[in-house]
């Protein structure tokens, strides 16, 4: 906005005053973001996991009807009612601080408002029930210790395409430590089999085929694998999860055909698109009329941290290695022939992987105490 030079004082005066007002302002928020420094410093904001996950007591409002969390965005949440219909919902101030995620299961209460307006938010959430299980992976920093993906979640499928987009290394081995430590079954879906030859396999996926891990091979464009996965889901909820591109809507517009999620093509690199933009908890219908479990399509994931996840999980993750070497993983040299000779291992590949999540278990933000 043009600034205006007030009567009676001359320009150079009210340039004087311009500056002294901006360089207030600036005192101010060096003084603001100091303090909050300060505050990160001595602790008062740092790494609080436990205190992320516990939810306000919702005795006081087992009156209300419950009803499920579909989808969440920034200012309002879709619910599930029991009748299967959807409303839009905004947070009630008693949940301020709550982190709520796509599955839970939340007691509301109706605004009243005239029926014509229905762009409105037509409740608010007011509790939150107890979680039966909770998916969550790492958080980037120790503001946001966990990121939540699922909540109330049976199964986590995780797609790998068998050609592009190409699998991360560790991916597979990061998504299983997530469905451990969360109590989910874990299976591993191969998407797009019309793609490639039957010779042609995912190398990655053979220390998992030695572990007893389910493998399914799909091609949601053909129909291949589709109908089995159909009644795997029964009467479940299944986490999809997998990088952008390697065809989780696809394979939920598969199982679901009468009503199309938004799908994308690949980048001139082989990499997804990003179509996805958020979780959705997807009901289905058996043939019958019956419960056909619930798909929650997630958007794409480059990588899985396992950031604060419990180390004695690896020993599930890893089972050919013996306990000394997963007490003190960083102990034994994977360079070092002699070693690798001595412990015997199928895949030698795999003590580096397993050296690198025992690190990330345990790894705190460098970044934790500096401004923001
Ligand atoms: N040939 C073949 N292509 C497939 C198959 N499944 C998916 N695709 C293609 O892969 C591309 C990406 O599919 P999406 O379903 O959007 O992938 P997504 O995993 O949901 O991606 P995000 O939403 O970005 O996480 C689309 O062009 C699909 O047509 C398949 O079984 N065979
Ligand atoms: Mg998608």
């Amino acid at each position: 906005m043009p600034r205006k030079y007030r009567l009676g004082q001359s320009r150079e005066a009210q340039d004087m005053d311009h500056r002294e007002a901006y360089s207030g302002e600036r005192a101010a928020d060096s003084k603001r973001r100091q303090r909050r420094a300060e505050r990160l410093e001595t602790g008062i904001e740092s790494h609080d996991a436990t205190s992320l996950l516990s939810l306000p007591d919702p005795a006081p409002w087992l009156h209300l009807p419950e009803a499920t969390l579909i989808q969440r965005f920034s200012q309002w949440v879709d619910l599930e009612l029991e009748d299967r219909s959807t409303l839009r919902a905004t947070l009630g101030g008693k949940l301020k601080g709550v982190h709520l995620v796509c599955g839970d299961r939340v007691r509301y209460s109706p605004i009243p408002i005239e029926a014509t307006d229905t762009k409105r938010p037509q409740a608010q959430v007011v509790a939150i029930m107890p979680r039966r299980s909770l998916l969550k992976r790492g958080g980037i920093d120790d503001r946001e210790p966990w990121q939540l993906i699922c909540a109330n979640a049976d199964e986590l499928w995780i797609c790998a395409a068998v050609v592009d987009p190409p699998l991360r290394p560790g991916l597979l081995e990061r998504a299983l430590l997530l469905a451990l430590d969360a109590g989910l079954t874990f299976r591993v879906l191969v998407t797009k089999r019309d793609r490639a030859s039957k010779k042609d396999t995912l190398p990655e996926l053979d220390p998992l085929r030695g572990q007893g891990i389910a493998i399914h091979e799909t091609s949601a464009l053909k129909g291949e694998g589709i109908e089995p996965l159909r009644n795997l889901l029964r009467g479940k909820v299944v986490v999809l999860l997998g990088h952008s591109g390697v065809g989780k809507s696809t394979l939920v517009n598969a199982l679901r055909p009468d009503e199309a999620l938004k799908t994308g093509g690949l980048t001139k690199f082989g990499t997804g698109k990003q179509t996805t933009t958020a979780a959705r908890w997807l009901p289905l219908l058996a043939p019958d009329g019956s419960d056909g479990g619930v798909l929650v399509d997630t958007p794409g994931i480059r990588t899985l941290s396992v950031r604060g996840l419990n180390r004695d999980l690896l020993a599930q993750v890893f089972p050919e290695f013996p306990s000394e070497v997963l007490e003190d993983p960083l102990a034994f040299d994977p360079d070092d022939e002699a070693t690798l000779e001595r412990l015997d291992l199928d895949y030698p590949e795999r003590l580096q992987s397993l050296q690198r999540l025992w690190q990330e278990m345990d790894d705190r933000n460098p970044n934790q105490n500096i401004w923001r």
